[in-house]
């Protein structure tokens, strides 16, 4: 998964880099893209790790990409270039500042912040979509593909994200490549003063982001980059003194997971113990298409132990024993924590 970090100069973008990636890139005005990549913390895979005891350990993992803000210009706004930078990233993590920072002027107005950037993104797609549906008239393009830039015209003119149109309104597979803004799924990180980490968020700013169809989560970025750097079993004191439970990395996984609707399956074995990221939904042929295409090409059938099975039988012979072992086939919908072994033939 490709998450851009996006949002106007000195929001926090890299200091909530950094807290994610426990990288140490300088902070501070400007600098360039960075890509950072992060394993997705598992204690299924960890258990499963100790009982095969395999060469390899492999957690899913989250790439960052930190675009800088565009500095010195008349109005607070995304450079055509980060805009470029931002279009090719799965989902996008805006970065709001809510700390007062001495080198901006103005006070944070998170809220505000967020209304400026969604517009930007708005008119940006607005410029996409109308360009394409010239063409299309004027080529006599397929009707359909007329009618649905038409229908995502009409959706940006009333300022709403095209994200709101759902799956059955719109063909997304034929947006690909386009770029849209709006379309990719939206992460609101509130960066905040050390002392209103743990906050709650506002109900207004909670119900105007829902209607953004957005998800998000308040952090104190500059607190979790230093907790980052420290050893893992000193991090829970000092998450405790902020009153929160977890890492900002723990949390933001679970809301872009919970986002995107993601799941996770395990592959085990001596060699090789793995997790992979697939969609809520995802059927098991596709399923071992993430694992390698000759398992697509020629799936026979999946054999699938959920976790919780496997944990209580203690090992893939006592579960068989039991009876327990599930043969499916290829529409069988993945279930998170199920351990797929996939039997093929190509
Ligand atoms: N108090 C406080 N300061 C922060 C926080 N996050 C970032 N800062 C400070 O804000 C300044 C800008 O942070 P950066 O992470 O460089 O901001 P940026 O969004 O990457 O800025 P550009 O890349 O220039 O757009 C730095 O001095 C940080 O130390 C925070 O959570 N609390
Ligand atoms: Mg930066």
């Amino acid at each position: 998964m490709k998450i851009g970090l996006v949002g106007f100069a000195g929001s926090g973008k890299t200091t909530v880099f950094n807290a994610m990636t426990g990288l140490d890139v300088p902070v501070g005005f400007g600098g360039e893209v960075r890509l950072g990549t992060v394993k997705v913390p598992d204690e299924r895979i960890d258990r499963l790790s100790a009982i095969f005891s395999p060469k390899k350990t492999i957690y899913a993992e989250i790439s960052f990409c930190d675009v800088p803000g565009e500095h010195g210009a008349e109005k607070k706004g995304l450079s055509r270039k980060s805009l470029q930078q931002i279009r090719d990233q799965q989902a996008l993590c805006l970065v709001l500042r809510d700390f007062a920072n001495p080198a901006l002027e103005g006070d944070a107005d998170p809220p505000a912040d967020l209304e400026a950037f969604h517009t930007e993104c708005v008119l940006a797609d607005l410029e996409i979509v109308e360009r394409r549906l010239e063409r299309a008239r004027k080529e006599r393009s397929d009707p359909a593909e007329i009618a649905a830039f038409e229908k995502m015209q009409a959706t940006l003119e009333e300022e709403r994200p095209l994200r709101s149109i759902p799956p059955s309104g719109l063909d997304r597979q034929m947006l690909r490549g386009y770029g849209l803004l709006t379309d990719r799924p939206l992460l609101v990180a509130l960066n905040r003063d050390e002392t209103r980490a743990a906050e709650p968020i506002p109900e207004r700013f909670r119900t105007r982001l829902g209607e953004l169809g957005a998800a998000a989560l308040a952090l104190s970025a500059s607190v979790e980059a230093e907790i980052a750097d420290l050893e893992p079993s000193d991090q829970a004191a000092f998450l405790d003194d902020l009153g929160l439970e977890e890492s900002a990395l723990a949390r933001f996984i679970r809301t872009a997971y919970g986002l995107l609707d993601l799941i996770s399956f395990f592959t085990v074995g001596e060699d090789e113990v793995r997790a992979w990221t697939v969609r809520r939904g995802t059927h098991a042929r596709e399923a071992a298409g993430e694992i390698h295409s000759d398992l697509e090409r020629g799936f026979i059938r999946a054999e699938v132990i959920p976790y919780a099975t496997f944990m209580e039988r203690g090992s893939e012979q006592a579960v068989k024993d039991a009876g327990l072992l599930q043969i499916e086939g290829k529409d069988y919908v993945v279930q998170d924590g199920d351990i797929l072994h996939v039997r093929f033939n190509v």
